[in-house]
């Protein structure tokens, strides 16, 4: 068992839906058990500015699967609630599920790279991340406190838990 975080994002077809979904079949996924998940943040969208606001948060997990594995059955997940692929970089999307870290392996893959390649200066990841993992050094030995540190709470707005209604739930 290896522990994994991924990151829940999601801009269209009502994302706190989509989240909730994505949340039950991350749930369901075989060798792996949901350990926890962190409240939700409204996030101003990266990329193009004419896309809604992302609703974004962080599952946390302990997996047997290898990541490829995890990463197909993910990708399952997305075409489940509608994503449909798009040219357009960084453009809207009903859900986006990305493996953010997979235990401390480091993995360059053309299909995935472990720490996913933004995690370090994206507040919409680092925020949730921390609430489950205040602790977390990454394999390169950064601690997220410090990229957090560096990082201000900009275009993010974080719901209270009765408005996401999840956490706990998954303990
Ligand atoms: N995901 C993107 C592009 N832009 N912006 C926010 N706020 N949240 C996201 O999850 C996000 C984004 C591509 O994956
Ligand atoms: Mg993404
Ligand atoms: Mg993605």
């Amino acid at each position: 068992m290896e522990r994994v975080y991924i990151g829940l994002g999601s801009n269209l077809a009502e994302p706190r839906q989509q989240l909730h979904s994505a949340l039950q079949a991350i749930s369901a996924l075989p060798h792996s058990q949901l350990l926890g998940v962190s409240s939700f943040y409204l996030s101003d969208p990266l990329g193009p500015a004419d896309q809604p606001r992302y609703l974004n948060a962080v599952a946390e997990l302990d997996c047997a699967l290898e990541p490829l594995q995890l990463l197909d059955a993910l990708q399952v997940i997305e075409l489940d609630q509608g994503r449909v692929r798009k040219a357009e970089r960084w453009g809207p999307r009903t859900l986006d599920l990305d493996i953010l870290l997979f235990g401390q392996r480091v993995i360059d893959e053309p299909r995935l790279q472990v720490p996913h390649y933004h995690l370090h200066a994206r507040a919409f990841v680092l925020y949730p991340l921390a609430e489950l993992a205040p602790q977390l050094t990454l394999a390169d030995g950064r601690q997220l406190s410090a990229l957090l540190a560096a990082c201000p709470f900009t275009g993010l707005q974080r719901l209270a838990p009765n408005d996401t209604n999840n956490s706990l739930a998954w303990r």
